[in-house]
């Protein structure tokens, strides 16, 4: 419809509020247990809140500091039922990088969680900067209150409806910044109707869940990854969502058998991590499991089958479309070895060469996709290089199949070219990650004087496993047993942790330029 707040389809549902209300909406492992009509209440008085004591009125920005709590969830949902826009931080922003998110959004208003504030305080300056109020994150477990919980408190008293604002469906909602894994984070702006073309995409079509489905996961709800699979696609089925406010494979893992979740958000990494975990915990309540946010290894995609008898849901997607694009249920990768899987139906995809001419089946080019979600970009130059004729450039390499079936290749700014030889480092990371001694792994490009660049791997290793000289020979060697011996790193790193973004995604530029063993 041409006039929509995508806040009462998330809250209400298709048929009015009462049909939902008494059913579980939103619990977190610190003892919250709200129904729909709780949630519809408390995001009603944090809106009441926002409009009469904080002066927001339809269209101002206002950014979002926190954990994913209930809390959270509702300070979402109250933004934009007032006709604001939600700008939503990753917790782990520092001061400068929040004065960037401010200047750049122009940020009216904020909402912070108490344990955040210094850093938001600090990139307010004594300017003042936004109107700031602060709530506990939804804690129910007994803690003390926190005295500087000044929302909470405004909070209290206030009537459990709010009219939503009159907003066009074409009218902004959000405002998500990329993740910054290549340096300046870009800012895109997404509608109500973004939102809605969403939920009616990856959830109805590939992932296959329902109002009984309970929901969990690790991304950030100010990541859209998380966002969609922790906020919208639960709530737009009236299912319930379980939120970690601190998701490490082991408290997911625990959180998993504690709340007997049945669909997990995840990315590769913590699937991987929950493999290799020793501890007993039980994940047989789990039904979908959907990685995206990085490459999915095929040897994790079979580990994660061992463990719990389920294949993972592969998407890839990103800020700009909002969510996953292209996608590939786990039964389908049985016959599509290393395929990513074909696009989200409402989406279109093509392989194009530099000039935007579709390439041939098998050939390696930009991956450009269409779809009810395109890009538009804050006040950036960018956009002309992101958005030809329709079509959204997203930056990454990929080639299609005879059957429609894409295959990732990298990101573009990845790639590697070494001696005249393109080099995928998702393929260098898959096969060494599929060697006992490798936990974590990213390849990158590192300057040579004979070959241009060469291939170096960063390499967490295993528990039991230590870095030595024979470490890297094995490795080297193992790698070229498994793949064409070009692509082998020729250089390899040993490292505690790799850089990751507040979103997991490995922060490749970082790696670039390091000394190897
Ligand atoms: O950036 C990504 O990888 C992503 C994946 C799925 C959904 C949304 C996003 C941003």
């Amino acid at each position: 419809p041409p006039r929509l707040n995508c806040s009462t389809e998330l809250l209400e549902g298709p048929s009015g509020p009462a049909d939902r209300a008494g059913r579980l909406a939103v619990l977190s492992p610190h003892g919250v247990r709200w129904t729909y009509a709780e949630l519809l209440a408390t995001a009603s008085r944090i809106a009441h809140v926002l409009t009469e004591d904080m002066g927001l009125v339809p269209g101002n920005r206002v950014l979002l500091r926190g954990t994913n709590t209930p809390m959270l969830v509702a300070a979402w949902l109250a933004v934009i039922r007032a006709g604001g826009v939600v700008v939503a931080t990753m917790p782990l922003l520092r001061a400068k990088e929040l004065a960037y998110v401010i200047d750049k959004a122009r940020i009216t208003h904020a909402l912070c969680e108490t344990a955040l504030r210094a850093e938001l305080e600090a990139a307010r300056g004594d300017g003042g900067g936004p109107r700031t109020m602060y709530f506990q994150g939804g804690a129910d477990d007994g803690a003390a209150p926190d005295t500087g919980a000044d929302l909470d408190r405004a909070m209290a008293g206030r009537p459990d409806r709010f009219a939503p604002a009159d907003t066009a469906a074409s009218d902004p909602c959000l405002v998500a910044f990329t993740s910054g894994t290549t340096g300046m984070p870009k800012a895109t702006v997404h509608t109500h109707r973004d939102v809605m073309a969403v939920c009616r995409s990856f959830p109805q079509h590939v992932l296959r869940a329902g109002s009984d489905d309970r929901f969990i996961g690790t991304p950030s709800l100010a990541f859209t990854y998380g966002l969609g699979g922790l906020l919208l696609f639960p709530l737009h089925i009236g299912a319930s969502v379980v939120l970690l406010d601190r998701a490490s494979p082991p408290q997911l893992a625990r959180a998993i058998d504690e709340f007997r979740a049945t669909v997990c958000f995840s990315g590769p990494t913590a699937y991987r991590a929950m493999c290799m975990d020793p501890a007993p915990y039980g994940l047989s309540s789990l039904r979908e499991c959907v990685s995206a946010g990085e490459p999915l290894p095929p040897v994790t995609r079979k580990m994660w089958k061992q463990r719990t008898g389920h294949d993972l849901i592969d998407g890839l997607g990103s800020t700009e479309m909002l969510h996953i694009f292209i996608a590939m249920r786990g039964e389908e990768a049985a016959t599509r070895p290393g395929a990513l899987g074909r696009p989200v139906p409402g989406y279109l995809a093509a392989i194009v060469d530099e000039a935007g001419r579709p390439l041939p089946y098998g050939e390696v080019g930009a991956l450009a996709v269409k779809g009810p979600t395109g890009c538009r970009y804050l006040d950036d130059e960018r956009q002309v290089d992101y958005v030809r004729n329709g079509w959204n450039l997203t930056g990454d390499a990929c080639w299609a199949d005879k059957d429609g079936y894409l295959h990732y290749h990298a990101r573009l700014d990845d790639m590697i070219v070494s001696a005249g030889y393109n080099i995928s480092p998702v393929e260098v990371e898959a096969t060494l990650l599929s060697h006992p001694a490798v936990r974590e792994c990213a390849a990158v490009a590192a300057p040579d004087d004979e070959r241009g660049t060469v291939v170096q791997a960063h390499v967490v290793l295993a528990e039991g496993y230590t870095p030595s000289h024979e470490m890297v020979l094995e490795l080297q060697q193992f790698a070229k047993t498994e793949m064409a011996p070009y692509k082998y790193p020729r250089l390899i790193v040993f490292c505690a942790e790799l850089p990751r973004a507040g979103t997991g995604k490995v922060q490749r530029f970082r790696l670039r330029g390091a000394v190897a063993s």
